[in-house]
């Protein structure tokens, strides 16, 4: 059901019908309204009757428009006379009964907020309403802070303390969401829209469209022509997944989606055990599947277009230069169009933009501004314009470029496929090596492997290897470790042991001791471990998770100064970027700097299935962010020329 977390408002009805409301819509409404009666404390026989009605539609599998139509719903069990002619009145006409409405309306919006909260039900919020005069989740709060709540019957310091947790968890998943949960609603929505009749082009612009690592929300921009404008917007307003409407003007709408905005059920797939963890556990699962985002719909003609996406992709300090360039050359930039100040005089909007200067894409609005034109992800005013001024941009990487990858999983540790099963799939996806680093016996929770069990483990990879080299196969595997990096910057195995591997990739595990140490001895930890002739590459350095946790403490540009001297001096030591859309660690933001440093970049799925190698998506595009092409990274090499760095 769509409540946690998730908007709380009664289904819209389909534009054409009957039946205007589905099955689904319909158990959803009598859930909503069986929650709303036990907030008011309506009495129970009367609450049970509307869950119960809801949880029998939902799972009926006859067409509920014919049983309306029939007059056959009145005998099915559960519904009574009054709940089935305010059915049929809903699905034959389209109009929820007045009493549902009322109960919508009239409910205090801070106890419809407080359902938003994990695990916590109408019957506690009805209690600590009556108890404490809790209405919102301010109170609530400061009632949990204040220990009231502890102290009632039935709840104690325990499900206080569960509740302070699931507010914390709640306002981060409604104040940004990851990359590759906006990438999803953003695209389901732009295909979406797409395909309305009238709708010449749309795209999702916004922080979604430049790949920044958590989203705030969805900006699109749809071409149209003015006398679609109309039918486009209704067509919009009416699209499965929509919702709440915040807003709805001549060229602006702002919306809520929820996840009836994908075609199939969804689903966050797989996330590994400790990750989950640090985003909330199943709290936080059950919060994303009732999820929201919220999204602004911009209709434009085809004209002014270009300019409307390139000032709603920002970012607005790259606005802001772009803005000041044009200045320079007499020209107004702004989301209508590139218009000479001379023309426009005291003229203001769409009234100035007639003298606008043409672009039929954004490459010409840079063009005019004698600029190249600037990828999305380059957009946030480190320095791209003037690179775009000196034809001097980089070449980004593409994931074509991308050969393989050396953090990876198997059934060695807790990985969920065998090793032949991940090197099918790395074959699959068309790279020519892979390599696997499964945990070390310190991280038990991970399975971490003895060192008799990872040196087994090189022996089949020799066999393999050997194997595909005598059929004229262009694949191999690398062996390595993911150490855990210990007490002391120590490695997790004997050095003869480690010596007999490829490569290892040293990964702090042990958070909570390094988060309760200052950046200083943190940093110097580090450099202990890059010390290590065995350690090759650094494992998501900062160990943060996205929207769960923040890393330790760390001087990363230290770090990464340490790391280029070995390179200088001719010894690799290369930098995870993990591409993992829940870490994205190494920051995007450093990426240019072990870039001008000299160190080079591994962008790692870290894949615990098959299923995890298509990570590297998110790692690609992260990379991009940070302006790395593909001699900055070690994913493009040859198996050779890997296999020569790793000596
Ligand atoms: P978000 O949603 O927080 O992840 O980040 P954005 O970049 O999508 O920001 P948003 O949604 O507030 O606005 C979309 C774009 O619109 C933004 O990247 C640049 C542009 N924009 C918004 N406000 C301003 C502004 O005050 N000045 C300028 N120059 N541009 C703005
Ligand atoms: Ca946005
Ligand atoms: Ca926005
Ligand atoms: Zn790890």
């Amino acid at each position: 059901m769509n409540m946690a977390g998730g908007a709380f408002v009664l289904p819209k009805a389909r534009p054409s019908g009957p039946p205007y409301f589905s099955r689904n819509q319909v158990a959803q409404a009598l859930h909503q309204v069986a929650v709303l009666l036990e907030l008011n404390g309506a009495n129970v026989f009367r609450v049970r009757s509307y869950q119960n009605a809801s949880r029998m539609l939902g799972g009926l599998t006859q067409d509920l428009g014919e049983l309306v139509a029939s007059g056959e719903l009145f005998e099915l069990k559960g519904i009574g006379k009054g709940l089935g002619s305010a059915l049929s009145q809903a699905i034959g006409e389209g109009r929820w009964p007045n009493d549902w409405i009322s109960l919508h309306k009239d409910t205090p919006e801070g106890m419809i907020e407080m359902l938003g909260i994990p695990g916590l039900g109408p019957k506690r919020i009805k209690i600590m309403n009556q108890e404490l005069g809790v209405d919102s989740i301010t109170t609530l709060r400061e009632a949990a802070e204040d220990d009231s709540i502890a102290g009632l019957k039935g709840f104690g310091a325990k499900s206080q303390q569960r509740m302070l947790d699931g507010i914390e968890l709640l306002a981060r998943f409604r104040s940004r969401r990851r990359l590759d949960i906006g990438l999803k609603y953003g695209e389901a929505f732009e295909q979406r829209i797409a395909k309305i009749p009238g709708v010449q082009k749309a795209q999702l612009a916004g922080s979604a469209r430049r790949r920044k690592d958590t989203i705030g929300d969805l900006d699109l921009v749809v071409a149209v022509e003015d006398k679609d404008k109309e039918s486009v917007s209704n067509a919009i307003l009416q699209l499965p997944g929509i919702a709440d409407i915040k807003g709805a003007g001549d060229s602006k709408i702002s919306l809520i989606l929820d996840t009836s905005i994908f075609d199939e059920n969804f689903s966050i797939g797989h996330i590994d055990t400790n990750v989950l963890d640090a985003i909330g556990g199943d709290d936080y699962e059950q919060l994303e599947s009732g999820g929201t985002i919220d999204a602004q719909v911009r209709l434009v003609s085809l004209d002014v277009f270009p300019f409307t996406l390139a000032y709603f992709t920002g970012s607005k300090e790259h606005n802001i230069a772009m803005r000041q360039r044009a200045i320079d050359r007499g020209l107004r930039l702004n989301e209508f169009g590139l218009i000479p100040e001379k023309d426009a005089g005291e003229l203001k909007g769409m009234a100035a933009a007639k003298f606008s200067l043409p672009a039929i894409d954004e490459n010409e609005i840079y063009r005019h501004l004698d600029l190249d034109w600037v990828t999305p992800e380059l957009r946030e005013d480190t320095g791209e314009i003037l690179a775009a001024q000196e034809a001097n941009l980089p070449q980004l990487i593409v994931q074509s470029d991308i050969k393989g990858a050396l953090h990876n999983h198997t059934t060695l540790s807790d990985g969920e496929a065998s090793l032949e099963q991940m090197a099918d799939a790395a074959r699959n996806i068309g790279w020519n090596w892979l390599g696997l680093a499964d945990h070390s016996p310190t991280l038990k929770v991970a399975n971490g492997a003895s060192a008799e069990d990872l040196l087994a483990q090189g022996e089949l990879i020799k066999k393999y290897n050997s194997e595909w080299a005598n059929d004229g196969v262009d694949f191999r595997l690398f062996h390595g470790v993911e150490s855990d990096i210990l007490e002391g910057g120590k490695l997790d195995h004997p050095d003869d042991v480690l010596a007999k591997l490829d490569y290892t990739v040293a990964s702090v595990h042990a958070m909570n001791k390094w988060k309760s140490r200052d950046e200083q001895t943190n940093t110097e930890e580090l450099m202990k471990c890059i010390d290590h002739p065995s350690t090759t590459i650094l494992g998501h350095p900062t160990g943060r998770i996205l929207q769960g946790r923040d890393g330790y403490e760390v001087d990363m540009f230290a770090i990464i100064e340490y790391m280029a001297e070995y390179n200088n001096n001719g010894e690799m030591k290369a930098v995870e970027l993990n591409a993992s859309p829940y870490r994205l660690d190494l920051d995007w933001r450093l990426c240019k700097f072990a870039k001008t440093n000299n160190v080079p970049v591994i962008i790692n799925p870290d894949a615990h299935s098959i299923r995890g190698l298509g990570d590297i998506a998110y790692g690609v595009m992260a990379a991009r962010k940070g302006w790395l092409e593909s001699g900055d990274v070690l994913n493009s090499l040859s198996g050779d020329d890997l296999a020569k760095r790793l000596k």
